[in-house]
C-alpha cells in the first residue's frame, strides 16, 4: 500500500493527441499526474462533451438496418460506442487515431527503437493521450504492486486437469478473481452511479495486474512442471509475463511480447470480445465478470482461437505435403481444405477488406528477427497463394490475412509450441482494450444493452410475405 500512495504522488508532463471520439483535437494539461488522477480530470470535460455532442446531434441517423443483416450477424450495422479504437475497413486499426507504426514510433518502448509496452497503449487507450516514459513506467510499477492472485484461485487453477483447454481455464479463474471486485462490494453498499467508474478502473487495474500470474500458473500446470517464479518488481508487465512462461532471459522474446500484447489488445467495439465483455458490463455486472464473458467468446475458432487453428493447419499441411511443397500442391491441399467444408483459419474478417496492419507489424518483426525461418519461409509464401484462391473460391469478402496468421510462427520460433496456449497471450492483450472501454461505459453512463429482435414470423408479416 505504502508503494501504491508512493506512486500516485509522482508528476510528470503529458504528451497530446487527438480525441477521435467526436474528432477534435484536445490540448490536455501538461502537469502531470497518475493514471486515476488524469482520469479524474479527462472523465468531466468528456461527460460535459457527450452531453453536448448528443443534445445537438441525438437525432441524426447513422443508417438504416436490412434484413439480410438481422440474419447476417449485425454486419456492418452501426449501433455502439467504442473510445479507444476506430477500424477501417481499407486501413485497419486507429488507437485513439494511431495506427500500429503511428504507435511504434510514438509510444515508450522498453529500450530506445524497441516495442511499445503495452503500458503506455493502456494509457492511451484509456486517455487518449500519449504517456511518458515515466508515467509508464509508474503504471508497471503498480501492475507488479497489484499482481498476487488469492491462495483459493490458484488452487483453483491447480485443480483443473490438464485436459482442460487453457482458455476454460482462464475463463474459470477470472470469474473466481471476481471475489474480490471493487464494484460489486460498492454496489451492493450504495454507491451512487455518478461513482460507478471508480471502482470499475480499480478493479480493471487489479484485473490486468493479476493475469498474468493466472495465465502462467495455467502455462506451467499444462506444459511444465507446474512451478512458477515471483513477479520482479522493477520490470515491466511483458518482461514479468515473459518470466512467468519462462522466457525472461530471451531479449527477443520479450520485445515480441511487448509487440504482441500491444497489437492485439484492441480491434474497436463489434467484435465478439469486445461486445461482449462491453454487452455483459451494461448489466453493471463487474469487470470479472465482463471480461470472463468475453474470454468465452475469444476461445471460438472463428474469433481467437484462429491463432491456434492456424499453426495446427500450416503444420499439418507441411507433414501431409511437405515443406518443399512448390505451389501446386499448396493450392489443391487449400481446394482440399475449402471443399472439405472447413474455412481456412487467419485469412478473412468480418470488417477488414485489406491485409491486417496486426499480421504486417508480426511480418516485420519476423523479417528483423527470423528472416530465415523455414516455418516463416512458409508463411510468406502462403501469403502469396491462400488470398488468390479465396478469391477463385469467391466466397469470403476479404482473402487477406488477419492478426492470426502471423503470431503463431513467431511464438513457435522462439521455442512456445503449445499452439492450444496461444488464445490466453491473445485473452491477456484483449484485457487492455476492453477494461478501458468498461471504465468510459461506466464514466459516461451508458445504459443496459438491448436491442430489439424479430422472429422470421414477424418480419413476413411486417413485409407482407407469404
Ligand atoms: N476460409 C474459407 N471460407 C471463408 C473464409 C476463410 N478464411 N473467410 C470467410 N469465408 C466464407 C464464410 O465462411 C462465408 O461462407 P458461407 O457463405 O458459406 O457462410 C463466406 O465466406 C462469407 O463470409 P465473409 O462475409 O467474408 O466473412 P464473415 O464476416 O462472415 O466472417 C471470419 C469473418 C473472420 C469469421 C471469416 O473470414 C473466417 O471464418 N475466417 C477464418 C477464421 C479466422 O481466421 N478467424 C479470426 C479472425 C480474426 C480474429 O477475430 O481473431
Amino acid at each position: 500500500m505504502a508503494l501504491l500512495r508512493s506512486l500516485t504522488k509522482l508528476t510528470v508532463p503529458a504528451r497530446v493527441v487527438p480525441s477521435l471520439a467526436i474528432g477534435a483535437t484536445r490540448v490536455y494539461s501538461t502537469k502531470t499526474k497518475s493514471l486515476k488522477e488524469r482520469l479524474s480530470e479527462i472523465i468531466p470535460e468528456k461527460q460535459a462533451e457527450v452531453k453536448v455532442f448528443k443534445k445537438e446531434y441525438g437525432s441524426k441517423v447513422l443508417g438504416e438496418v436490412t434484413v439480410d443483416q438481422a440474419y447476417g450477424g449485425m454486419r456492418g450495422i452501426k449501433g455502439l460506442i467504442w473510445e479507444g479504437s476506430v477500424l477501417d475497413s481499407e486501413e485497419g486499426i486507429r488507437f485513439r487515431g494511431m495506427t500500429i507504426p503511428e504507435c511504434q514510433k510514438a509510444l515508450p518502448a522498453a529500450t530506445p527503437g524497441g516495442e511499445p509496452l503495452p503500458e503506455s497503449l493502456f494509457w492511451l487507450l484509456v486517455t487518449g493521450e500519449v504517456p511518458t516514459k515515466e508515467q509508464v513506467d509508474l503504471l508497471s510499477a503498480e501492475w507488479a504492486a497489484r499482481s498476487t492472485i488469492p491462495q483459493f484461485v490458484e488452487d483453483l487453477i491447480d485443480n483443473c486437469p490438464k485436459t482442460l483447454h487453457p482458455m476454460s481455464q482462464f475463463s474459470i479463474a477470472v470469474n473466481a478473481l471476481q471475489h474480490d471486485s471493487k464494484f460489486a462490494k460498492a454496489y451492493t453498499q450504495g454507491i451512487h452511479k455518478s461513482k460507478y467508474w471508480e471502482p470499475t478502473y480499480e478493479d480493471t487495474m487489479d484485473l490486468i495486474a493479476k493475469l498474468p500470474n493466472v495465465a502462467g500458473r495455467i502455462y506451467r500446470n499444462v506444459y511444465k512442471d507446474g512451478k512458477l517464479p515471483s513477479i520482479d518488481s522493477n520490470k515491466d508487465y511483458s518482461y514479468n509475463f515473459s518470466k512467468l512462461l519462462g522466457y525472461e532471459d530471451n531479449k527477443d522474446f520479450v520485445e515480441l511480447m511487448r509487440l504482441y500484447l500491444t497489437i492485439h489488445s484492441d480491434h474497436e467495439g463489434g467484435n465478439v470480445s469486445a461486445h461482449t465483455t462491453h454487452l455483459v458490463g451494461s448489466a453493471l455486472s463487474d469487470p470479472y465478470l465482463s471480461f470472463a464473458a468475453g474470454l468465452n467468446g475469444l476461445a471460438g475458432p472463428l474469433h481467437g482461437l484462429a491463432n491456434q487453428e492456424v499453426l495446427r493447419w500450416t503444420l499439418k499441411m507441411k507433414d501431409t505435403i511437405g515443406s518443399d511443397a512448390d505451389e501446386e500442391k499448396i493450392k489443391k491441399y487449400l481446394w482440399d481444405t475449402l471443399n472439405g467444408g472447413q474455412v481456412v483459419p487467419g485469412f478473412g474478417h468480418a470488417v477488414l477488406r485489406k491485409t491486417d496492419p496486426r499480421y504486417s507489424a508480426q511480418r516485420e518483426f519476423a523479417l528483423k528477427h527470423l528472416p530465415d525461418d523455414p516455418l516463416f519461409g512458409l508463411v510468406s509464401k502462403l501469403y502469396h497463394i491462400i488470398p488468390g484462391v479465396l478469391t477463385e473460391h469467391g466466397k469470403t469478402k476479404n482473402p487477406w490475412p488477419n492478426v492470426d496468421a502471423h503470431s503463431g510462427v513467431l511464438l513457435q520460433y522462439y521455442g512456445l509450441t503449445e499452439q492450444d496456449y496461444y488464445t490466453v497471450l491473445f485473452g491477456v492483450s484483449r484485457a487492455l482494450g476492453v477494461t478501458s472501454q468498461l471504465i468510459w461505459d461506466r464514466a459516461l453512463g451508458f445504459p443496459l444493452e438491448r436491442p430489439k429482435s424479430y422472429s422470421t414470423e414477424h418480419l413476413k408479416k411486417m413485409f407482407g410475405a407469404k
